[in-house]
């Protein structure tokens, strides 16, 4: 409403005293007293409920916005024992533990860029691994607890690294000019999976733990991504937006055996296994904000988690 006719009609305000000016004023002020007045009641944003992580067989972490901004929480899968898990005045996300339980790693831009941190089961003894000005995000563990598989903006370009558990000893695995993304370490601790761009379209790759072999195992329209292995490695978990909206599917490690375990209109992402495999926790927005889901292992059975 800045724009014209109010900026344009006041510098004759003072020239002239002209009935279609002061018309114009007094129109300006009405709309801007009706601004100032919706500004009064600001359009409440939904609340997040989003990226869930698995701490226990009853007990989920996820990202809220609950408080304002983005902060870890806990919760039981019945909805029940809501807790702050890790917060911080930045953006932060659940943390990823190795196979005994005992470190997570997260990512947060608390420091101004996103950095990987270690935490404890509790959420105290946070720690700092990684210094630089790119972003780092999505960390988590090889399965003997011995390194880190991330991705990092940090050489100019989205690339896969490892890293020892204190951040030292950097190692890059991709070196593209597109954007790899979202490792995970299969089980047997041989293979890593992740995202890629490179084909022009969004695909999985998988790729020896050295980096050597990679190999797109979902090749199709559309992105693929946030893949989660099986606990028997055997399978992978993923979304992909392939239908024209996002979906859980589930695939063989080889990409064969495609399975789609959700269907509808709205969006499906970060699909996590339980403990024991019978469960998928994952994020949806079909309530029009994201919402904590669990679903059986076929897709059956959806229900949300927070009422
Ligand atoms: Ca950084
Ligand atoms: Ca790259
Ligand atoms: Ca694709
Ligand atoms: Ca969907």
């Amino acid at each position: 409403m800045f724009n014209s006719p109010c900026l344009v009609q006041y510098p004759f305000l003072f020239t002239r005293h002209n009935v279609a000016t002061m018309k114009t004023l007094i129109l300006c002020l009405l709309l801007l007293s009706i601004s100032v007045l919706a500004q009064d009641k600001p359009q409440e944003k939904p609340i997040d409920n989003a990226n869930p992580w698995w701490l226990s067989k009853n007990t989920l972490a996820f990202r809220s916005t609950r408080s304002g901004k983005a902060d870890i929480y806990s919760v039981k899968t019945d909805g029940t024992d809501l807790k702050l898990l890790i917060g911080s005045p930045g953006d932060d996300y659940p943390p990823r533990f190795s196979h005994d339980k005992k470190h997570g790693v997260f990512m947060t831009d608390r420091d101004g860029d996103f950095e990987i941190y270690s935490v404890a089961p509790n959420g105290s003894d946070q720690k700092r691994l990684t210094t630089n000005k790119g972003s780092d995000w999505d960390p988590s563990w090889s399965p003997d607890g011995k390194k880190i598989v991330f991705m990092s903006s940090k050489d100019g370009n989205w690339e896969i690294y490892t890293m020892d558990p204190d951040g030292s000893n950097q190692v890059r695995l991709t070196n593209n000019n597109f954007k790899d993304f979202s490792p995970a370490w299969s089980p047997d601790g041989k293979k890593i999976v992740f995202g890629s761009e490179r084909d022009g379209e969004t695909d999985l790759y998988l790729m020896n733990a050295d980096g050597s072999n990679q190999v797109d195992i979902s090749n199709a329209k559309g992105f693929d991504g946030m893949p989660e292995w099986s606990h028997d490695g055997k399978k992978i978990l993923y979304s992909s937006k392939r239908d024209g909206d996002f979906e859980i599917y589930l695939m063989n490690a080889d990409g064969s055996d495609l399975k789609q375990l959700t269907d509808n209109a709205f969006g499906d992402y970060y699909p996590v296994w339980s403990p024991d495999g019978k469960k998928i926790a994952f994020h949806s927005d079909r309530d029009g904000h994201k919402e904590l889901y669990i679903m059986n292992a076929d897709g059956s059975n959806q229900l949300r988690v927070l009422k």
